[in-house]
């Protein structure tokens, strides 16, 4: 089936882009089976990617191994001036930056179809719900939007002939010449990667990658950096948050969205089986949370995606056993290992690691070999639909109402397992300053500790101590209905390098601390980082953890918080002026009750 395109912006928008790219070949994409179908067939022949024999219709892709994650580096909000991008993002000015690119983008599709992706960012009828239009020329990716947003003739009937949509460029940047062959992942190097975002006209432009948030642009591009300055203009919030509904064994229901930088156990928390009798989790969203103001007053969230990219390598039947079961079909894998058997395998899976396998660079790999047989930051994209415990009520127009905010990350020490927010403006302060170890989400090094402010350190468009002050506003405007702040690490470590908290199910001990913190029904202690739970006011029934465990998780240790401040008033020093008021008082505040 043909659908007319009568929007005239669209129209105008794709011939340019036509004309600038030069592909031999312009396909409207419809998001049908057949069209999913067609376009993995091709990538099977093309030698790109490999059918998984012991999957159902499961593909496998190789990425070349400089294209394994999201470049920061690269990554641009360019704004007119440069202050509203802020000193946390890197800034070219928006006239430069589009002459540097146009000129990679002249021809840059020559011998490729460049496909145009109509994609809904939420449920195709939800308020919070907006559209955006891909343009690209990499099949991988419109199948990988396919599961990860919803495509088709429904969003452009849904344009209409003036609707709004946000245009979206993607090119791997690799033309070819007539006669050369292609390669199975092309892409361009680093120095020509670039990932540039004009939120003063609501554009994005992508150029060189091939992965995930350089490229499938409608998860980081625009539903965090592009929503992110809509969602201020607007006076909504688009957040990097997961959202999950917990059940009490009453049968009370409790929202909570929760923010922890990339492949900080998003996934597994939103899929988590509480071991406690009685508690049942929903899963609502992994990565992105977009909320609004409702009728009543409260905060209502959706999930603006509908797949999962989540990190492969320690996933399994301990961490995760609802995202394996996920993965039973209709999955792309992304650099992971294969086996002889014709399945997909990586590190940290349940169960012996394979005798032979080929590994994510396509060598021969056994358990002797240096490397790990799946790139650390290979991913699964699935169906959201396909995980077992997914909410019935996950696609609502109007979304969930939230009750609880967690912020967290991973911190070896200093952060104990839990506290909770005094205030909202405190709940605030501890979002800003939120710190954690980098993982292998970005392209960079492993392990250093950096400030991530709410997660969103990568993903905020506009300048952080406006998006600080933003999140003040709409404290304000929620007043008495606002959610609850808590601050989690499920990650503190011992003295020999163990983890002292098992973590996973046994996390939603922790979930019903805050719920029943929600409720007034358990006590806390104050300290002067937050409210801590009194050990005895953590269900620890039937867990079998060491007394100095606990005790150290839940340690305020006052000098490592004093040792905290300078890097605290370094953070916040960078924004001078443009930092609110209330979050120097809050630092004073902090500064006071450490003494
Ligand atoms: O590559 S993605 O940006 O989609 C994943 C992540 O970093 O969270
Ligand atoms: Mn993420």
């Amino acid at each position: 089936m043909t659908i007319a395109v009568n929007n005239e912006k669209l129209k105008k928008w794709v011939q340019e882009a036509a004309e600038l790219c030069k592909p031999d070949d312009v396909c409207l994409c419809d998001g049908t089976k057949e069209e999913y179908d067609r376009l993995m067939a091709l990538a099977v022949k093309s030698g790109s990617a490999t059918p998984l024999k012991k999957r159902k219709n499961s593909f496998l892709f190789r990425s070349d191994p400089s294209d394994v994650a999201r470049v920061e580096t690269r990554t641009y909000i360019s704004t007119t001036k440069q202050i509203d991008a802020g000193p946390t993002n890197n800034w070219v000015d928006p006239k430069e930056l589009k002459e540097i690119m146009k000129k990679l983008y002249a021809g840059c599709m020559k011998g490729r179809t460049m496909y145009v992706i109509p994609f809904s960012m939420g449920h195709i009828d939800s308020p919070i719900a907006k559209i955006g239009i891909e343009i690209t020329d990499s099949p991988y990716v419109v199948c990988n939007m396919h599961i990860m947003t919803r495509v088709g003739n429904k969003v452009i009937e849904k344009l209409g002939s003036n609707g709004e949509f946000i245009p979206c460029l993607h090119s791997i940047g690799a033309p070819l010449a007539p006669g050369q062959k292609d390669v199975s992942w092309p892409c361009a190097p680093i120095e020509q990667k670039y990932i540039s975002h004009f939120p003063e006209e609501n554009l994005i432009w992508s150029y060189g990658s091939g992965y995930g948030g350089n490229a499938l642009l409608g998860k980081k591009c625009l539903a965090l950096r592009i929503a992110s300055v809509m969602a201020k203009r607007e006076g909504w919030m688009a957040e990097h948050m997961l959202i999950l509904r917990l059940t009490s064994p009453e049968g009370k229901q409790y929202h909570i969205a929760g923010a922890f930088p990339s492949a900080c156990g998003k996934t597994n928390l939103a899929m988590m089986q509480p071991t406690i009798p009685g508690w049942k989790l929903e899963t609502i969203g992994d990565d992105i949370s977009w909320m609004k103001i409702g009728p009543d007053g409260r905060l209502y969230a959706i999930n603006p995606e509908s797949g999962f990219f989540g990190v492969a390598p320690g996933t399994s039947y301990q961490s995760n056993p609802m995202a394996m079961d996920t993965l039973h079909g209709n999955i792309i894998f992304t650099n992971c290992a294969l086996t002889d058997e014709g399945d997909i395998w990586w590190e940290g899976m349940d169960g012996d690691a394979p005798k032979h396998a080929i590994d994510w660079k396509g060598r021969d790999w056994s358990p002797e070999a240096k490397e790990p047989a799946a790139h650390p930051n290979a991913r699964f994209t699935a169906p959201a639909s396909q995980c077992p415990v997914i909410s019935k009520d996950w696609e609502k127009p109007e979304g969930v109402p939230i009750d609880i905010f967690i912020f967290g990350g991973r911190r070896a020490s200093v952060v104990p397992l839990v506290y909770e927010a005094f205030n909202w403006d405190h709940g605030v302060f501890m979002g800003a300053t939120a710190s954690s170890e980098t993982t292998a989400a970005n392209i960079g090094a492993v392990g250093n500790l950096r400030r991530d402010p709410f997660a969103m350190q990568p993903f905020c468009g506009y300048n952080m101590a406006d998006y600080f002050q933003h999140w003040l506003d709409m404290g304000d405007r929620l007043g008495n209905k606002a959610p609850k702040i808590f601050y989690v690490n499920w990650f503190r470590k011992n003295s020999d390098g163990k983890f002292l908290w098992p973590g996973f199910g046994e996390n939603g001990r922790v979930l019903k601390w805050m719920c029943e913190r929600v409720d007034g029904k358990v006590s806390a202690k104050q300290t002067p980082i937050g409210f801590l739970p009194d050990e005895n006011d953590l269900d620890l029934s039937a867990l079998e953890i060491k007394k100095e465990n606990m005790s150290e998780l839940l340690r305020v240790d006052v000098d490592a918080w004093k040792a905290e401040i300078p890097d605290i008033e370094k953070h916040f020093g960078q924004f001078a002026e443009r930092l609110p008021e209330r979050m120097k008082k809050e630092l004073e505040a902090l500064k006071k009750r450490l003494g």
